[in-house]
């Protein structure tokens, strides 16, 4: 483990055009940025060992407040050691509040100021999250970036449910942000923990401004853009980057949340976003979907039944390099796990050295170029 700080602090190292290169130094390890976090929502990056991805290039995983809290329990993760020791992953861990997965996952939800009412979408057992208890559940599993408690509710919608949502969400920091800081009084958070804000507003540019503004005055050590992916399209998401990134500072990292498809990525670090996380590559490779250099594989085309060539020649990963193609398709066909833990961990792999391509050409002064090569190779059309 490389102990490099005792406290968060962002670096901006290099930038090509909009897009930048930098890094995130915290007690845990350092964060190359622009970065792509695995998701492990459940403990676990599904059907993938922890060094597995870290062997793949990822610095930090993200865990899921609301997932934890019901099974199994965020009391329980303390008592054992905290979610690092738990699940075995020794770098930065950044935990989503909950308030998205309410929204998208609980059953029978009942949003007031005081927070999320909700059934368990596991047994339908009612719970709370609050800004409060969602600080407090992030503190007691350790998470080292944890984000604010928000509202991120579905596109399109009215104006007024968009900036209500907003609202409520910019009032929602606040109490994140107090009890945050009540938690590092009290020793429960240290210094190298950071709780991020989430931009909300929907495809609104006014509406995006005023939420950055506001978070910005509160001063957060890094800034979400929450409250996209959610059905806007590809175009929307890229014109609503444009209209809140500029409101944001330059020397603090910005997340892009939930996203998204390799075009989806270098789009938007083209346009000066720092941190990512999607299930795209593992729930993808579990159904026997592979990203490649030369695009997307589909393994359950019969195509492959007799191909013997690997997956991607190109790639280093062991799954997309020493099996051929002939094998994961007949692995996928059967429903065997071993398909899904093969092609979750090249398409793990493969974002992970988008990433380190991406980190490069900033470096080198060449992302433009860098990302209509890529864009054309990939053959990635906007979804
Ligand atoms: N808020 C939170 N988590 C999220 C989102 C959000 O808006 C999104 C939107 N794509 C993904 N995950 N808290």
């Amino acid at each position: 483990m490389q102990h490099t700080t005792s406290k968060f602090e962002f670096r901006l190292l290099a930038q090509s055009g909009a897009a930048r290169r930098g890094e995130i130094l915290t007690p845990r390890g350092v964060i190359r940025t622009p970065a792509f976090m695995p998701v492990g929502t459940t403990a676990t990056v599904k059907a993938l060992y922890t060094d597995q991805v870290k062997a793949a290039g990822a610095d930090i995983i993200l865990g899921n407040t609301y997932h934890l809290m019901l099974r199994p329990g965020a009391e329980r993760i303390h008592r054992l050691g905290g979610l690092h020791s738990f699940m075995r992953w020794e770098g930065p861990i950044l935990t989503d509040s909950g308030g998205f997965q309410v929204m998208s996952l609980a059953t029978i939800r009942k949003i007031t100021e005081a927070g999320a009412e909700f059934s368990s979408h596991i047994d339908g057992a009612r719970h709370m999250l609050s800004p409060e208890r969602s600080i407090e559940i992030q503190c007691l599993l350790g998470s080292d970036i944890q984000m604010q408690f928000d509202e991120c509710i579905e596109l399109p919608a009215e104006r007024s449910e968009v900036e209500r949502a907003m609202q409520l969400s910019l009032r929602w920091a606040e109490r994140s942000k107090s009890a945050f800081e009540e938690a590092r009084d009290n020793g429960l958070a240290g210094d190298g923990q950071a709780l991020f804000a989430i931009v909300q507003g929907g495809t609104d540019a006014a509406l995006r401004r005023v939420s950055a503004e506001a978070l910005v005055d509160m001063d957060f050590p890094g800034y979400a853009i929450g409250g996209l992916a959610v059905g806007e399209g590809h175009k929307l998401m890229l014109s609503t980057l444009e209209a809140t990134l500029p409101f944001l500072p330059k020397a603090k990292p910005r997340y892009l949340m939930g996203v998204g498809t390799p075009l989806d990525l270098i789009e938007a670090v083209a346009r000066g976003v720092d941190m990512f996380d999607c299930v795209m590559p593992t729930r993808n490779g579990r159904h026997g979907l592979a990203f490649t250099w030369n695009g997307r594989v589909n393994l359950r085309n019969a195509r492959h039944a007799e191909d013997t060539s690997p997956l991607d020649p190109e790639s280093s990963c062991p799954a997309a390099r020493d099996y051929s193609r002939a094998y994961l398709h007949h692995l996928v066909k059967s429903g065997e796990y071993l398909g899904a833990m093969l092609i979750s961990w090249a398409n793990t792999w493969f974002y992970q050295e988008l990433m380190q391509a991406m980190r490069d050409a900033i470096s080198e002064g060449r992302f433009d170029e860098w990302a209509a090569e890529t864009k054309a190779r990939l053959g990635e059309t906007p979804s």
